[in-house]
């Protein structure tokens, strides 16, 4: 029987790669974001392979996460594997000149949200004594830079809950994947950036970055192994990367 995935921020860059991936190897998806006009265009694509249905929620809103998860129609219900994708940097700032709106935006939906939607979805998977949980931390999980404290802190969050659920849900039969990529080159940077495209392409200038495939490739890998083998922590970096801010670059 083919599995279910639910991917959340899959309207854009990794998400996106990875709702592809998993249509490749026949995985049926629920794939999330706000962008509903994306979804619809994403799941008239995929379904040429697989089912596809679409929730369009905001993770900050937990009730809005609570709502569009609990009204999945019935043959929807099992959820084989979960991937919290969903998330960006607001800003890039110093701790002294950072903007509220930002830091609320980057704790609310890389955090919060991504705690919501788990908490929706876990209570079944224990039920059905199986699932797998995939996510998406970062570089900036593992390693703190400058003007990025927030951000940063956001995805150290990642990294403790990934550990935390490990140590819970082991026992129930669930596995738990942490992946934390460095510089992907995705909408991630014209996010960050409030839109400024110029700045945010000076990000992947004179390397060659990930592609959202690349990390879509690692996750596909982590959901296949076999029954008795859990990927339980990746970092990826671009071959011209050593840190979260050391990046060789030609010129
Ligand atoms: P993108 O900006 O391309 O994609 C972000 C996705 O998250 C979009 O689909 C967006 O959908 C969704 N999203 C963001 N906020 C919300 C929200 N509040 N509610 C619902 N969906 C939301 O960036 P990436 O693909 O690069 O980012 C994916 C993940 O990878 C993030 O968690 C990011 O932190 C992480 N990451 C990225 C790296 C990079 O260099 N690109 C490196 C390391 C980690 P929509 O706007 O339609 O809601
Ligand atoms: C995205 C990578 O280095 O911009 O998480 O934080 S970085």
């Amino acid at each position: 029987m083919s599995k279910t995935a639910f991917i959340t921020g899959a309207t854009s860059g990794i998400g996106w790669a990875t709702a592809q991936a998993f249509a490749e190897i026949g995985m049926n998806l629920i794939i999330c974001g706000r962008r509903k006009d994306r979804l619809e265009e994403i799941q008239k694509e995929l379904s040429k392979k697989v089912k596809v249905i679409t929730l369009n929620f905001d993770v900050r809103n937990n009730q809005e996460v609570v709502h569009a998860i609990h009204g999945l129609p019935a043959e929807w219900k099992k959820i084989d594997v979960l991937i919290n994708n969903a998330g960006n940097a607001h800003g890039l700032s110093s701790i002294q000149d950072g903007d509220v709106a930002d830091w609320d935006a980057m704790i609310d939906g890389n955090v919060k949200g991504l705690l919501y939607v788990s908490k929706a979805l876990i209570s079944d998977m224990i039920k059905h004594k199986a699932g797998h949980i995939v996510n998406i931390s970062s570089i900036a999980g593992k390693e703190t830079y400058a003007n990025g404290a927030v951000y940063c802190a956001s995805k150290k969050a990642v990294e403790a809950i990934s550990e935390g659920m490990r140590l819970d849900l082991t026992q129930h039969g669930i596995k738990i994947t942490n992946i934390a990529p460095g510089a992907v080159e995705t909408e991630f940077s014209v996010v960050r950036f409030h839109g400024d495209r110029e700045k945010a392409k000076k990000v992947y200038e004179g390397f060659e970055p990930l592609q959202a495939k690349d990390i879509a490739d690692a996750i596909v890998y982590a959901v296949t192994a076999p029954a008795h083998v859990t990927i339980a922590d990746l970092l990826i970096y671009p071959a011209a990367q050593a840190g979260p801010t050391t990046i060789y670059r030609k010129n």
